[in-house]
């Protein structure tokens, strides 16, 4: 067994210790309460789900297993000469709550590397669809069609134990993470370079075999292993990981479960904001003839998207109320790397010229940018200028946090997700005007 498989088995019998005794002695403690408004407001809020890999502050933003983005980034351990850390490293600690070592990473590299041949069947999926499929179609159809690999399902089928239903969950996430940096470079190339493939380098890390496979130089790994580790996760309510978690709630395998997962993933006001991002200062570099717009040209074309009936791509958010560290981390990177970028100079304009706008319109709750705001920009630096494809390298970083996320809901023993539905006609006899 792995080092990791074996720190995972070591944690499941204490968790299921503690999360059955607070079932059984405290199963009754009220913890929340739902308003009206919450069954038609997207229950915002709602304290209903639980879990131990992130925690998502309003005030402070993303903490992974305890660590804030810059705690992670300081604390993982990194490859020799690099800037970020390992993404084996981060899923590690998101996996086991705890910082590896050195070592622990190694054995998590290669365990990725005999588990990553991707079958040829799914790069014969990929070619059949369309050519102007969207890239986020392709990568979950792409997972869907690894589907029957699942090992989960062969040992459901030959008949398990409920306590056991963690390990092949694991086997599965391990598996198709260990694929998933071929299939969104693949479908990249695929669809933007002539379907002129990079083989994968065994020799590279997660984040530097990616950037390999996409073709681009230094230092776009170092780009690729922040990217996925800011992405990872954000709690278990935003629509992507929710997703992931209710449809393996349903002992759905993991292939199913993050198939879908992404496709929420692919909703405007989630994941594909980072397209939607770059879509916006586009139209507006194209309106100003490709020149920087002063700020008051930046002012009008933020009250102009407003009064459309748009929203500002990359700003608010359900839960946060302000700057996304995220966005922050990715900030400083190019405060560093790309100081003198021209989209870069508009994205810290627009980080100044939203936020009082926002605030004045008086309609959103968080006037502050989130991580779409920024990713794009670093992206589009490096040669990535096809926007349409941004989801998909947010979703390779997400199915980390989804991923570990429902390997621990099959340690914990998590239910079936069945919340009770009423009908308005109930709701209103609740509120007494019935
Ligand atoms: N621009 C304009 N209006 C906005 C806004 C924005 N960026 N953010 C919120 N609002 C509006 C809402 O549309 C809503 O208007 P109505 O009352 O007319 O319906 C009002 O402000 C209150 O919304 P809220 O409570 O502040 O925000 P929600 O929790 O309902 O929604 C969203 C959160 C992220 C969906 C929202 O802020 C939004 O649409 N932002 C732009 C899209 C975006 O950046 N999405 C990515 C979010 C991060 C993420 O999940 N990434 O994957």
């Amino acid at each position: 067994m792995s080092k990791l498989k074996t720190k995972l088995a070591e944690k499941i019998p204490g968790y299921r210790e503690r999360i059955s005794r607070l079932v059984k002695e405290y199963g009754d403690v009220v913890v929340d309460q739902v308003k009206i408004s919450q069954f038609y407001g997207g229950m915002r809020s709602l304290k209903s789900l639980t879990t131990d890999i992130s925690y998502l502050d309003p005030e402070e933003g993303i903490r992974f297993r305890g660590y804030t983005i810059p705690e992670c980034l300081e604390k993982l351990p990194k490859p020799k000469g690099a800037e970020m850390p390992y993404v084996e490293g981060h899923f590690y600690l998101l996996l086991t709550g705890e910082i590896p070592s050195q070592s622990d990473i190694e054995d998590v590299i290669q365990d990725f590397k005999k588990r990553s041949k991707v079958p040829q069947y799914v790069f014969d999926v990929l070619r059949a669809m369309p050519d102007d499929s969207h890239p986020m179609t392709m990568f979950s159809a792409a997972i869907l069609a690894l589907q029957k690999e699942s090992v989960f399902v062969t040992q459901y089928n030959a008949g398990m134990s409920k306590m056991d239903y963690w390990d092949p969950t694991y086997e599965d996430g391990m598996n198709l993470l260990a694929k998933l940096p071929e299939v969104a470079a693949f479908i990249y190339r695929l669809k933007y370079k002539g379907d002129k493939q990079i083989k994968p380098n065994p020799d590279l890390d997660f984040g530097a075999n990616y950037a390999h496979m996409m073709g681009i130089k230094s230092p776009y790994e170092e780009i690729s292993r922040l990217y996925f580790i800011l992405h990872s996760d954000h709690e278990s309510g935003n629509v992507s990981a929710h997703t992931t978690h209710l449809v393996a709630s349903a002992l759905s395998d993991p292939y199913y479960a993050l198939s879908a997962g992404l496709n929420g993933l692919a909703g405007p006001l989630h994941g594909l904001a980072n397209q939607e991002v770059l879509r916006w200062i586009q139209q507006l570099m194209e309106k100003m003839g490709n020149k920087l717009p002063s700020k008051d040209e930046l002012k009008k074309f933020v009250w102009d998207t407003l009064k459309s009936g748009q929203v500002i791509p990359g700003y608010g958010h359900a839960v946060l109320r302000k700057t996304d560290p995220r966005y922050t981390a990715q900030r400083e990177f190019s405060l560093k790397h790309l100081p003198d970028d021209q989209i870069f100079k508009l994205v810290s304009m627009v980080y100044e010229v939203v936020p009082p706008i926002l605030l004045e319109q008086g309609k959103a709750k968080n006037p502050w940018p989130n991580v779409d705001a920024h990713s794009g920009v670093i992206q589009w630096h490096y040669g990535v200028t096809e926007y349409d494809y941004y989801t998909v390298m947010f979703g390779v970083g997400r199915a980390l946090g989804v991923l570990s996320n429902i390997i621990w809901d099959r340690a914990v023993g998590q239910a079936l997700e069945r919340p009770k539905s009423l009908t308005t006609d109930m709701l209103e006899k609740i509120a007494g005007i019935k």
